[in-house]
């Protein structure tokens, strides 16, 4: 026994550690042991997250904390509220092991390097033993990431990290080892732009219970001041409401899940997206479970499921879920730091207000506001795009994702962001910038339909902002990207327009940029 003679243990569960089958409950001794948790201002405000985050994690947390004392834990458990609250994770550590005379003290990891760094010289501060343990809720451990990631190659690309995961849960896999439908990836049919009139399903949602309402309240008194709209607030605070729309999803979402993943409607937030990374995020649901769920209604055929939605879904969560997360953790601390462009620009201030005559970013941000979620493509062909040509700084950038989506953490936000829109990285996950014109959302969207600007305009006071942006990104970023082999064409196409064209695209360029601030 490590601990031989050791009496009490205090067991920190934090507030994305919500998994019933979480390692630290694993270890728990229920006639001895006291697992704490607590609602830290510290956590809702290190950025002023959205208040329906806050709302989200703490109604979890106190619901989960419930539960836990149902089924006979002894659960100490600080509310916001409580007068001696350090609003640290380390405070609340240092005072429960005070007060229930505990002799250690157990902790899955932090999912964020800020609170690991934090959590390595718990022992030395308490001098007591406290033990970290590996979070075994990934599907891919740290140490699976890093014998792929060290494995001889030059580049870190999602899809050949996809592969190994495919073969390593069996995921949609035949009896012979290989890929069903004799493919890995149908993201080729996963790009239709949406349907005049389609018929969406409405999301699933819920009435708030008693001790969501509490919170709410809380919410509203504390944090008023935070970004995004409280009410209406329909979201999942339990591992059974969570589970409801995991099963709405597969019901009624799943079949068209691939075909329109990268479609965008005005007035609809939600399209065929599954609206689990909320949940998957604080431990209320299991990626495992989810890709389990989504590969035995394809394979049950009592739905119409095609391929193409089952393996995308699935990619996403094993694939792409995965993988930035293992690269947050081999790249980080440096990663943050970097800025390949050195992009200078403050965020404008629509990111805030949604004042902008640009309809798909009014759009996207107002959605953004009242929900706090947006979905995939939003995020990274109309935001992203966006921070990137106009070339934000990677830091307002980055916080600015981590304050205004419900599912934000930095694991997951950070690779997407600094990596996927900005490039900052340099191309450490992808091979070039995301950067589209107006044509994308375009053919993507209805959004064009409703705008003051011109889409098919190139140049001039009504043309399309993101025409000439695409341009003037290129011709400022030429010395960093016009050696990429994926761009080499683009840039040949820039090398064919006439001088005076270039020159009305940076005129133009210059100042919509300079209008911004
Ligand atoms: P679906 O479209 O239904 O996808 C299913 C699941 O796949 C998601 O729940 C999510 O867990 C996973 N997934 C899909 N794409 C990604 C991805 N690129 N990286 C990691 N997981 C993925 N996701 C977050 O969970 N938190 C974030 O803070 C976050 N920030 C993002 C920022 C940017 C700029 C971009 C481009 C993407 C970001 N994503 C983030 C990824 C993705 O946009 C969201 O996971 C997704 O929109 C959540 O909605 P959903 O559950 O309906 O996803
Ligand atoms: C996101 C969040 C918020 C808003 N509040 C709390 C909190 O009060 N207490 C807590 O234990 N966890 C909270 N969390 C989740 C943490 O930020 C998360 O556990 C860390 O970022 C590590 O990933
Ligand atoms: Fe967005 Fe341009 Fe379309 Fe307007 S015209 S909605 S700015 S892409």
């Amino acid at each position: 026994m490590r601990y031989a003679g050791l009496t009490k243990a205090i067991h920190l569960i934090l507030g994305d550690q919500l998994s019933r089958n979480l390692i630290t409950l694993r270890q728990v001794d229920k006639n001895r042991d006291i697992i704490l948790m607590a609602e830290l201002w510290d956590e809702a405000t290190y950025v002023k997250h959205h208040k329906k985050k806050i709302a989200l994690v703490f109604s979890a947390m106190r619901h989960h904390a419930k539960w836990l004392s149902d089924r006979g834990y002894s659960v100490d458990y600080v509310p916001l509220n409580d007068a001696d609250n350090t609003h640290s994770f380390f405070g609340e550590v240092e005072r429960a092991v005070k007060r229930h005379s505990a002799d250690r003290v157990v902790v899955a990891e932090g999912n964020e390097h800020r609170v690991m760094q934090d959590m390595r010289d718990w022992g030395d501060r308490l001098d007591i033993p406290v033990e970290i343990l590996e979070d075994d809720r990934w599907i891919a451990s740290h140490a699976d990431f890093q014998n792929w990631a060290n494995d001889g190659r030059k580049q870190l690309r999602m899809e050949y990290f996809y592969r190994e995961m495919r073969k390593k849960t069996g995921f949609l896999m035949d009896e012979d080892g290989k890929p069903e439908g004799g493919e890995w990836n149908y993201d080729s049919e996963n790009r239709k732009p949406p349907k005049d009139g389609m018929s969406i399903p409405k999301p699933t949602s819920f009435e708030p219970d008693d001790i969501t309402k509490e919170v709410m309240d809380l919410v509203d008194e504390k944090f008023d001041d935070h970004f995004g709209d409280l009410y209406p607030f329909p979201f999942a605070v339990t591992r059974e409401q969570a589970l409801t729309v995991l099963d709405d999803f597969i019901r009624l979402r799943l079949e068209h899940f691939g075909d329109y993943q990268d479609a965008m409607v005005e007035g609809e937030a939600w399209m065929f997206h599954s609206h689990i990374s909320f949940y998957m995020n604080c431990g209320l649901l299991d990626p495992d479970e989810v890709c389990a769920a989504v590969h035995e209604a394809y394979h049950d055929g009592r739905r119409n499921i095609p391929l193409n939605a089952a393996e995308g879904f699935i990619r996403q969560i094993i694939g792409w879920r995965e993988y930035v997360r293992g690269l947050y953790w081999h790249r980080m601390p440096d990663y943050k730091a970097m800025n390949f462009f050195n992009a200078q620009r403050a965020l404008p201030d629509f990111f805030w207000t949604a004042e902008t005559r640009m309809n798909c970013l009014k759009q996207c941000i107002s959605e953004t506001k009242r929900n706090a979620y947006a979905h995939h493509i939003q995020r990274l062909m109309v935001l992203g795009n966006f921070a990137l040509l106009a070339g934000i700084h990677p830091d307002e950038v980055n916080e600015w994702y981590m304050i205004v989506y419900a599912d934000a953490y930095e694991w997951v936000e950070l690779p997407n962001v600094h990596g996927m829109i900005l490039y900052a990285d340099g191309g450490v996950l992808g091979s070039k910038p995301y950067a589209a014109g107006g044509n994308y959302i375009n053919k993507m969207s209805d959004y064009c339909k409703g705008c003051t600007y011109k889409v098919k305009e190139k140049t001039g006071a009504d043309a399309c902002p993101f025409n000439y942006l695409y341009w003037d990104f290129l011709i400022r970023n030429r010395d960093k990207l016009s050696n990429n082999p994926r761009l080499g064409m683009v840039y040949r196409t820039l090398d064919k327009m006439d001088a005076e064209k270039v020159d009305t695209i940076k005129q133009d360029s210059e100042a919509f940029l300079n209008s911004l601030s």
